[in-house]
C-alpha cells in the first residue's frame, strides 16, 4: 500500500513515519510512504502557498495551484490515481469502519490542511475529507499520521502478529479487556499499598482466562463507551455475560 502526503513540514511528517511499526514497514516495503513538500509545487520565488481570503476575514488560505500540481504529479508518470483524501474538522469523523473502508484502496493521497483551510475550487481533487475528532488543531499533519497509522495497521504483513490485529478490541466494537504483565504483587505509594494481578490470569485455566476478558471487556464497555455495544458483534457467551451484567448479576463460576 501507498501513502502520499502532501504536507508544509515535510520533515516532521518524514520523521515520524520512520518510527515504530509504521517505519519498520516502511523499511521493509509493506508500505511506501511519499511526503510531498507543497513548496515544491510553487513556481514563484519565494515559494509561497498561502494568500489572503477573497470577501476579507482573518487568516490565510492555502493556494489552489501549488495543491494542484502536487496531486497531479503523482500520476505524471502514469501511475494509477490515489484515493484523496483532505484532513479537515468539515469531514467524515475516522472511526475503525472508516479505516477499514479506507485500507481497501492501494494508493491513498492525503492533504494535510493549514491556516483556516484549502481554497474550495481544491475539493474538485479530493473525494473524502476526513476529520479525526471535534477539536481544533493547527495542521492536518497529525490527522494524516493518525490516517497513516490506523489504516497501515490493517495492511497484511504491516503489525508482525496477524492475530493481534485480528482480535483488536475495537475490530469488534468493544473496549479493551486489562491487561497485566509480571510481578505478580506490586507495593506503591508511602502506604504500601498492594496491588495484585488478579487470580485467574495466573490460574493457567485458559478457558476462565477467556472468559474472564470477555466479561471485563463487556463491564467497561458497558460502564464508559455503552453506545458501543449497539454495534458489537457479540458471540453467545459475551451475549449472556451481557445480560448477567446489565441485571448485575454476579456470576456463580
Ligand atoms: N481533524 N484541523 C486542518 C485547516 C483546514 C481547515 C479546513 C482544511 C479545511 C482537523 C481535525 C483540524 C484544523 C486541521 C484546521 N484544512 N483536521 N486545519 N480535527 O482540526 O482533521
Amino acid at each position: 500500500m501507498k501513502f502520499d502526503v502532501v504536507t508544509i513540514f515535510p520533515a516532521a511528517v518524514q520523521h515520524a513515519v520512520g518510527m515504530g511499526i509504521v517505519g519498520r514497514a516502511v523499511e521493509r516495503q509493506v508500505l511506501e510512504v511519499v511526503v510531498h513538500d507543497l513548496r515544491d509545487y510553487t513556481t514563484d520565488k519565494h515559494r509561497v502557498v498561502d494568500d489572503v481570503p477573497y470577501g476579507g476575514g482573518p487568516g490565510m488560505v492555502l493556494k489552489p495551484e501549488p495543491l494542484f500540481r502536487a496531486i497531479e504529479s503523482m500520476t505524471a508518470d502514469g501511475a494509477d490515481k490515489p484515493f484523496v483524501l483532505l484532513t479537515s474538522p468539515q469531514g467524515t469523523v475516522l472511526t475503525q469502519t472508516v479505516v477499514e473502508r479506507l485500507s481497501r484502496h492501494p494508493r491513498i493521497a492525503i492533504v494535510c490542511g493549514r491556516y483556516e483551510g484549502v481554497d474550495e475550487r481544491v475539493r474538485s481533487l479530493v473525494d473524502e475529507e476526513i476529520s479525526i475528532g471535534d477539536y481544533v488543531l493547527s495542521g492536518g499533519e497529525l490527522p494524516a499520521l493518525v490516517v497513516i497509522d490506523a489504516v497501515a495497521r490493517l495492511v497484511p504483513g504491516v503489525v508482525g502478529d496477524e492475530q493481534s490485529v485480528a482480535e483488536d478490541s475495537f475490530g469488534r466494537g468493544l473496549l479493551d479487556f486489562p491487561h497485566y504483565t509480571r510481578p505478580a504483587v506490586v507495593t506503591t505509594g508511602t502506604a504500601g499499598e498492594v496491588l495484585k494481578v488478579p487470580e485467574v490470569l495466573l490460574s493457567g485455566n485458559h478457558a476462565e482466562i477467556r472468559r474472564w476478558r470477555k466479561r471485563e471487556a463487556l463491564a467497561r464497555t458497558l460502564e464508559r463507551r455503552p453506545e458501543l455495544l449497539a454495534h458489537a458483534s457479540l458471540d453467545d457467551e459475551e451475549k449472556e455475560l451481557l445480560r448477567e451484567l446489565q441485571a448485575d448479576i454476579r456470576p456463580s463460576r
